[in-house]
């Protein structure tokens, strides 16, 4: 492995030595990106495009994807930031890699899906908001699938840098040639930073009171707040005119990734993908198009509180740590899908099939004082198996109208190795009282969707949809079982859950111009077993625990967004977004929804440079789940300016969100119950960047 200090040498001596004519520009992108979300995209889908993701100084996926209507992530450091849909998070959602599944290893969500593809590898990320995905698995909520980069015709070559405040680095570089039969394409990319600053001008490492245990050590407030390399490297084979093949494989090492909203921080991740496809087109006068995936992913997740006041070595703390937890997850699977002509519409039909296996065991030094570190099988090597087939059709209704309709059927299977008798009765048995718990279980569930589009006039479009979407519940869900000691309450999964199924109706309208649009998207959710982190009741001589249980619960809110070009060069840009979550059998708000949240932005763009100023603001958030002492946030609003030029093959991009430095937190900024740590990660203060790319 190179040295980073070699790699970044590189990146800029390559950034140093070319430099010859220039690409296409930036004006008519933004004016492709009105076409694309006011005509071509349907009304169910948003989207970041490249111009997006090349422009953002976000450290990574879940930071980009809060600009799209109808998301917002979860804050639990500089880092690893998990994306919400319509307030749906978790497994309620998949987010995607090329259609590849992968999952993280930590029971926190530490390292969430998008945290293990590096925002370099990415093109483009597509949402689907709503259970309107049959193609997958579990989709109830939405499906985000980011798009990698293929390679373009000829040999390529490009890198990026980025140096913002508190030593942030983003750097990648990314060489690739493609030829008439054979195409490839290799990457690299390094990001550092330090715990970044909020408004009050700490460091987000400083947020515990002098008192706590779970404060950071003196040594570690300053230390770095994520260092991670990935290295991707991918390949293509045209096997005929009509048939392709490709294989990828890419390696991810995050290390010392420090999460202030947790209790403890990860000490690396290390994350291995493949993923491999093919396709055939034209196969006859009904088969267009036959696509085979099959995919392999393994992350390896340490983490510890070796950085916290809490492990410094008392009579218990004997080790490094007082508290430890070594998760693996290992996830594979494969797809046959074909895309036949039937009448005037598409039919497209699949198979797919995947193997989830989570291990995690947990020490604490206080387990018990005779038995100090004392393993526990916390998630206990538990498989998931997943096979499911699915269709799909879609066709136009003469010139104004089309169809699309969809179903799945889903077989999966639970199964938890560790979790012998002994440990079941130890851990399980008290909080569920007379009742017969298993450590397997499995479940079949049918999925479906109907979704109408009416063109009512050349620039008016209504969109109409419903449809019922279902996911398992997953490995920690059922069996994740950790003692605690002292008053900490246990957290255990509950073996007895349903699958949660969503029901949902979604009303759309789209008004788009010459050079303009406007949507807006309305949404209803019936939530039927939805899982909830719910308070168990402390058994006779026992104590508390946080754990899981199936609620009703409802969702409604949506989203209003547009882009028009102004004259003179200008453009201007909105959006708006809400969401309502109300838990029907505690008559309680929902936990964790976001705000009403929104942005507006106005850019001078024209063929050689371009500067934008946008303000992102969020309303208070008052309606909290008493239940699980959820506390309120204050609204705010905050002023983000970028500038950048374009010049042959170069891009100098420069900004500062936070213009004002406002000390500001989101509303999904800490963590209840079990590992509350009680404190909220405030946003980043001012931040200024500066990005050099070039592009051959
Ligand atoms: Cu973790």
């Amino acid at each position: 492995m190179w040295s980073k200090g070699t790699v970044l040498a590189t990146i800029v001596m390559a950034v140093a030595l070319t430099g010859v004519d220039r690409p296409a520009m930036a004006e008519n992108m933004l004016l492709d990106e009105i076409t694309v979300r006011g005509v071509q995209q349907p009304q169910t889908e948003e989207n970041l495009t490249i111009r997006e993701v090349r422009e953002s100084p976000a450290r990574d996926m879940g930071e980009a994807l809060q600009a799209v209507p109808g998301l917002s992530i979860v804050r639990k450091g500089a880092i690893a930031n998990d994306v919400v849909v319509r307030g749906l998070q978790g497994d309620d959602i998949n987010v995607f890699l090329d259609g590849v599944r992968i999952h993280g290893g930590c029971p926190s969500r530490m390292d969430p899906p998008s945290f293990h593809f590096d925002f370099a590898e990415v093109d483009a990320i597509e949402v689907i908001k709503g259970p309107y995905d049959v193609e997958n698995p579990g989709s109830l909520g939405g499906t985000v699938n980011a798009v990698s980069r293929q390679p373009d015709k000829g040999p390529g070559l490009s890198a990026s840098l980025t140096y913002g405040t508190a030593d942030l680095v983003n750097a990648s570089l990314k060489g690739s040639y493609g030829g008439e039969q054979f195409d490839a394409l290799a990457g690299y990319a390094y990001k550092y930073s330090l715990p970044p600053r909020s408004g009050d001008g700490k460091r987000i490492t400083a947020i515990y009171p002098a008192i706590s245990p779970n404060r950071y050590r003196d040594d570690d407030v300053d230390s770095r707040a994520y260092s991670i390399d990935t290295f991707w490297v991918k390949g293509g084979y045209r096997i005929t005119d009509k048939a392709r093949t490709e294989l990828s494989y890419s390696y991810q090492d995050a290390d010392h990734v420090l999460y202030p909203y947790l209790l403890m921080d990860a000490d690396y991740d290390r994350t291995d993908r493949v993923n491999w496809t093919t396709t055939v087109d034209d196969l006859g006068p009904i088969l267009k198009q036959l696509s085979f995936q099959a995919w392999w992913n393994e992350v390896e997740h340490l983490m510890h509180d070796g950085y916290r006041v809490s492990s410094l070595p008392t009579a218990v703390i004997r080790r490094d740590y007082s508290m430890q937890t070594d998760a693996t997850t290992e996830t594979y699977g494969a797809k046959l899908k074909g895309s036949w002509a039937v009448g005037p519409g598409t039919l497209d039909t699949g198979v797919d099939y995947y193997l989830r296996n989570w291990d995690a065991v947990n020490e604490i030094a206080m387990y018990t004082m005779a038995a100090p570190y004392t393993p526990q099988p916390m998630i206990p090597d538990v498989d998931v198996d997943n096979i499911g087939v699915f269709a799909a059709y879609s066709v136009p209704l003469g010139d104004a109208w089309s169809i699309k309709a969809g179903v799945r059927l889903d077989h999966t299977t639970a199964e938890a190795g560790k979790l012998d008798a002994a440990r079941m009765a130890k851990a399980f048995q008290p909080y569920y009282p007379g009742q017969d718990l298993d450590d397997d279980t499995d479940f079949t569930e049918v999925s479906g969707n109907v979704q109408m589009t009416w063109k009512a006039a050349d620039s008016l479009e209504f969109f109409a949809g419903f449809g019922s979407g279902s996911r398992p519940p997953d490995a920690q869900e059922l069996y994740i079982n950790l003692l605690r000691p002292g008053t900490n309450p246990n957290w255990l999964g509950n073996p007895k859950l349903s699958p949660t199924r969503n029901n949902q109706a979604d009303l759309g309208a789209r008004l788009t111009g010459e050079d303009w649009f406007t949507k807006l998207s309305l949404f209803y959710s019936d939530l039927q077993d939805y899982i909830d982190i719910a308070g168990l009741p402390a058994p006779a001589g026992g104590k508390l625990a946080r754990g899981y249980r199936n609620v009703d619960a409802t969702l409604w809110g949506g989203e209003l967004s547009g882009q028009v070009a102004l004259p003179g060069d200008f453009y201007l840009s909105g959006a708006l977004s809400y969401v309502h979550g109300e838990n029907d059998d505690t008559d309680e708000p929902l936990a964790e929804m976001p705000p009403l949240t929104g942005n507006i932005g106005v850019r001078y763009d024209v063929d050689r440079w371009f500067v934008e100023l946008t303000e992102r603001f969020a309303d208070d958030q008052d309606r909290v789940d008493d239940n699980l002492e959820e506390t309120e946030t204050a609204g705010w609003g905050v002023t983000d300016l970028k500038a950048g030029l374009n010049w042959e093959r170069w891009t100098v991009t420069a900004g500062v969100n936070n213009v004002f430095d406002k000390y500001y937190f989101t509303h999904l900024s800490y963590q209840r119950d079990p590992f509350r740590s009680g404190y909220r990660v405030p946003e980043t203060g001012a931040f200024t960047y500066l990005t050099v790319a070039y592009r051959y």
